[in-house]
């Protein structure tokens, strides 16, 4: 059980008691690093987020619980406008800059958003969206109107944080949208410190001397957990990356001395094929989500680094990850065990009932955080009797570690056998001239579904008959047979979100 006071902002939490925490040390201690070396200190973060809560309140005119909306590259100045909006009580809405016009309008629409802070190299698209009433301020730009020319001439005195509830929303997040309207889901000032306090307090294990880095953009809760609220919780610091390409990481964990990374799995096995004679000895806790970790990359990871990948699995609903295991615990091909505070199991679909183990279920979890969607009727499917219905279908062990078998959707029914289709991805991954996979069950005649490959070979492979039957060989040998893909079509890649998520729907119609 964590406990929590009645009042609560997790901006002030992360900053100004951080701070506090280390005595005199605490403004001098590095925070946010940047690629070509430069350090933002504790204590330049907190008087730059201080002068943008100024600025919020005192021009802007925002107030407690407007939402307001923050788009830009993973930079400081990102870091600190999140942390004012959370200092001023207000609801960050985090976007992704890739996101083009129509989904923010969505998301605008959606979220009610009446303020916008936005890098101005990404000022375009959001301009663009008619959204009456959207008062936009750039940031990082030469204009007059400038957030940080305004910041800059503001008040310097530190801005004492609004006395906000634990209970008052602080964010919306918006689902990455692998299926239908993206749904906003609310999350609480204490639940920001509840993914803290609990995945990575019990499972990352930082020190106040790591650096965090990472590819996930601030947009989505996999990179704000990993980039600001884990290493703030702990006066730890981060390194950010402008545009944290997969490719990037091998010189930055270098050249930076990376302790904790967070990325996914696709690009973990990028950084393999990328990282040649680099030196990666920095690297202590690794942590890989947003999508299936095969077992054959934990175990490439492993065999270059001698490090065991702490696998997860998250949801933009539960705010981060609520499986998960590390060091000796962790398992090739398993997510691992509850996070302390979360409880799961799995259960039947149609009942509800919890199914023995052993069984695949659809996986159900509670904790101290969990779905609150904005105005969505979506809500009653996700959380029914008290519990979290992620999407996912998942076999615990005896030994009470939970399997991930597949997204309930991408389940495949090929004449009366249940076939998920990841665990024909990850035996197609196993094979040297497979680069990625994706794997969907697509209409048959006589066995009702039929498994479908799409495969990205790896360079200078034909993509030809001759492959395909070598492909579908490969995997008769390695998993049961009835598994194997008799449909295999080649892609020069695959269809993913801004997060990194593999769009199955889109191969399974086109026209989406
Ligand atoms: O959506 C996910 O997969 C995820 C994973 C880890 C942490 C947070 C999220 C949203």
């Amino acid at each position: 059980e964590l406990l929590c006071p009645d009042r609560l902002n997790c901006g002030a939490e992360l900053l100004d008691a951080t701070i506090a925490r280390f005595g005199a040390d605490g403004p001098d201690r590095p925070c946010l690093r940047l690629e070509d070396g430069g350090v933002w200190s504790y204590g330049e973060l907190r008087e730059q987020t201080d002068r943008i809560a100024t600025v919020l309140t005192e021009e802007l005119g925002v107030v407690p619980g407007n939402r307001v909306l923050l788009r830009g590259a993973t930079t400081p100045w990102l870091v600190a406008c999140w942390l004012a909006v959370m200092k001023v009580g207000a609801v960050a809405v985090t976007v992704l800059a890739a996101q083009r016009r129509t989904e923010l309008a969505t998301i605008i629409e959606i979220a009610q958003v009446g303020h916008a802070l936005c890098d101005a190299r990404v000022l375009d698209e959001l301009v663009a969206v008619d959204a009456p009433g959207l008062r936009v301020t750039p940031y990082g730009g030469t204009g007059d109107d400038d957030l940080l020319a305004r910041a800059a001439a503001a008040s310097a005195a530190p801005f004492p944080a609004v006395d906000t509830s634990a209970d008052d929303v602080a964010l919306i997040a918006f689902t990455s949208g692998t299926t239908g309207r993206p749904k906003g889901c609310m999350h609480f000032h204490r639940d920001v410190l509840a993914i803290a306090d609990t995945f990575s307090t019990h499972v990352l294990r930082p020190t106040p001397d790591d650096v965090f880095a990472g590819t996930p953009p601030l947009g989505f809760t996999f990179g704000l957990g990993g980039l600001v609220v884990f290493p703030l919780r702990v006066g730890a610091s981060a390194l950010l990356l402008e545009q944290p390409s997969p490719a990037a990481l091998p010189a930055a964990i270098e050249r930076h001395r990376v302790s904790v990374l967070f990325t996914a799995p696709t690009a973990y096995r990028v950084l393999l094929d990328q990282s040649g004679e680099a030196d990666l000895s920095s690297l202590r806790r690794c942590v890989s989500a947003g999508e299936n970790l095969p077992a054959a990359t934990w175990e490439a990871f492993h065999a270059r680094t001698g490090l065991p990948l702490i696998n997860g699995i998250g949801a933009t609903e539960m705010l981060h990850i609520f499986i998960s295991a590390a060091d000796a615990d962790a398992r090739p091909g398993s997510t691992g065990f509850p996070v302390p505070g979360f409880r799961a199991r799995v259960v039947d679909p149609a009942t509800g009932a919890e199914v023995p183990d052993g069984t695949p279920g659809l996986l159900a979890v509670q904790g101290p955080t969990g779905c609150r969607y904005l105005d969505d009727p979506r809500q009653a499917q996700y959380v029914q009797d008290g519990w979290n219905l992620t999407g996912d279908t998942y076999i615990r062990d005896t030994d009470g570690r939970f399997r991930y078998q597949a997204r309930a959707d991408d389940m495949i029914i090929s004449a009366g056998y249940n076939i998920a289709g990841p665990e024909v991805e990850e035996a197609l991954m196993r094979h040297p001239e497979v680069r990625e996979a994706a794997v969907i069950g697509v209409p048959d005649e006589s066995r009702g579904q039929v498994v479908k490959a799409f495969v990205v070979l790896t360079e200078g492979v034909p993509a030809d008959e001759g492959t395909a039957k070598t492909l579908q060989d490969f995997v008769k040998a390695t998993i049961s047979a009835y598994k194997y893909p008799r449909q295999v079509e080649f892609r020069e890649s695959l269809p993913r979100t801004p997060t990194g998520k593999l769009q199955r729907f889109r191969l399974r119609d086109p026209d989406l």
